[in-house]
């Protein structure tokens, strides 16, 4: 027998105590609304429990009682994946109470941390053993690290470490019902079958909670040379990467791409941002190569591959970065155009990947595109030009109707997605499903994948609880 929904709270408090369960519509607001403003739900209650233990609890008594949980990190995603529904009968579960790093073994280069550190906490802790924890993405100081796992999250320096699944050793992970699935492994090679853990990273919550993960560190990072270097084109960003991997050894460990008007929204709106070249070109990419041998000589390197370019016309001015200010100012400028673009007004958002070489024909067929049917929005294209990922935005000119601007995301959505398919690219390379993109995995995905999808979450959470709606529809 079901019990009546109101009686949930004092459930909940029993279980998990007074503290741990908020009702209050001020203390849940934080919860309901994504950081973008562009998702909103309604829930039972919002709960923060201390411990796996009270997890495993909570999943049984939301799987007996056909409960909805929102499983909640940092609230930094862009597709709605932590926001409840309108419904008001979901709970959303709150990570970040579990906020521990149960250990690091400096010799396995390997850190065990919970799914409530915050990522910067996890990257100081692997720092403070002289250690490289490479997951950088511009929310590392707020977002959490279970809701990198569960999105799959990308970043900076994919390039040369790959995706936060490719970090991964183990994972321990609360199943609907309450059992607690112990795979917290450090080991490098284990051939035994199915990887089950590969499920979970990407799920999006939709088959249990991750609770903590192990990872692979890296040797410290003690030299790095970083520029903004202007290109004419985008065939020039794609060219310059293959001969600057060659030219350093393959040191390159960031590449993105920035165009003209990411330098005059982020100059504009952002304090301290300023362009570090004397004129105005229409695209640049800032470039990073690191290593972890202090006397490598990389600003030499960086310099003369730059210069060759620069001879070659793939490259038409260049600013080398010179201190550790220099650097962090050239990042604050890439990683602020996010904001900048809120600053500006209502953007379309589009977080695609292609192959890599395939991009300078993209944007050569998408540019003209975007001018011709969005008259009322300018293209700002940026990105992690490198992995074949674009977040190919559209933010609205200034004084425009934001409403109607916004109303036209549906089908400005389907031509881009469309076109990406045609060059069997993909319609979200980094930010995830969650709900807002749930059409596009529909209309995108193959029949069968579909299918096989479906299979995963009946197996995993036959009563639908875990994020329902997020990733598949409901059922
Ligand atoms: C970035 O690379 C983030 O800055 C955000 O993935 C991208 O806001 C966006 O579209
Ligand atoms: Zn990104």
């Amino acid at each position: 027998m079901t019990a009546e929904p109101s009686a949930l709270p004092e459930r909940l408090r029993g279980l998990l105590g007074a503290d741990s369960v908020l009702t209050d519509p001020a203390d849940c607001a934080p919860f309901l609304v994504d950081h973008l403003g562009r998702c909103r739900g309604r829930a039972l209650a919002v709960v923060q429990p201390h411990s796996v233990a009270q997890i495993a609890q909570l999943l049984a008594l939301c799987d007996a009682e056909r409960i909805g949980v929102v499983p909640h990190g940092g609230n930094t995603s862009y597709c709605g994946g932590a926001i409840p529904d309108e419904s008001g009968g979901q709970l959303v579960l709150s990570l970040r109470r579990l906020n521990r790093i149960r250990s690091l073994d400096a010799d396995n280069y390997s850190l065990t941390a919970e799914a409530g550190c915050v990522l910067a906490q996890v990257q100081a802790a692997a720092e403070a053993a002289e250690r490289f924890f490479p997951l950088s993405i511009g929310s590392q100081g707020s977002c959490q690290i279970g809701g990198n796992l569960s999105t799959n999250a990308g970043g900076v320096n994919v390039l040369r470490y790959g995706m936060t699944r490719d970090l991964v050793l183990g994972l321990e992970v609360v199943l609907p019902g309450g059992r607690v699935l112990d795979g917290l492994t450090t080991l490098r090679k284990d051939n035994t079958g199915y990887d089950i853990k590969s499920l979970f990273l990407g799920a999006e919550g939709t088959l249990g909670v991750i609770t903590a993960a192990s990872f692979k560190l890296f040797p410290q990072i003690r030299a790095r040379a970083t520029a903004l270097a202007a290109i004419p084109d985008v065939r020039a960003a794609v060219t310059l990467l293959g001969e600057l991997r060659a030219a350093s050894g393959d040191r390159v460990s960031s590449f993105e791409l920035i165009p003209r008007v990411g330098i005059e929204l982020t100059t504009r709106y952002i304090p301290g941002v300023s362009d570090p070249l004397a004129s105005a070109y229409d695209w640049y990419v800032l470039c990073e190569l690191s290593s972890s041998r202090a006397a490598e000589p990389l600003d030499a390197v960086l310099e003369e591959a730059l210069g060759a370019a620069l001879a070659k016309g793939l490259v038409l001015d260049a600013a080398l970065v010179r201190s550790e200010r220099e650097r962090a100012a050239l990042w604050k400028l890439r990683e602020s155009i996010p904001e900048a673009q809120r600053h500006e007004g209502a953007s379309l958002k589009h977080d695609i990947s292609l192959p890599v070489a395939t991009l300078p024909d993209f944007v050569a067929r998408a540019a003209p595109w975007v001018r011709e049917h969005v008259p009322e929005g300018r293209l700002v294209a940026y990105g992690h030009v490198g992995d074949g990922n674009l977040h190919f935005n559209i933010s609205q000119l200034p004084g425009g109707d934001r409403e109607r601007f916004l109303g036209r995301a549906d089908s400005v959505r389907r031509a881009i997605h469309d076109l990406v398919r045609d060059f069997a690219g993909s319609f979200s390379a980094e930010h995830g499903v969650g709900r807002l993109k749930v059409p596009e995995l529909e209309r995108y995905a193959s029949p069968l994948e579909l299918e096989l999808m479906r299979a995963v979450k009946n197996a995993f959470d036959p009563h639908g609880i875990m994020n329902p709606g997020k990733i598949l529809r409901e059922r």
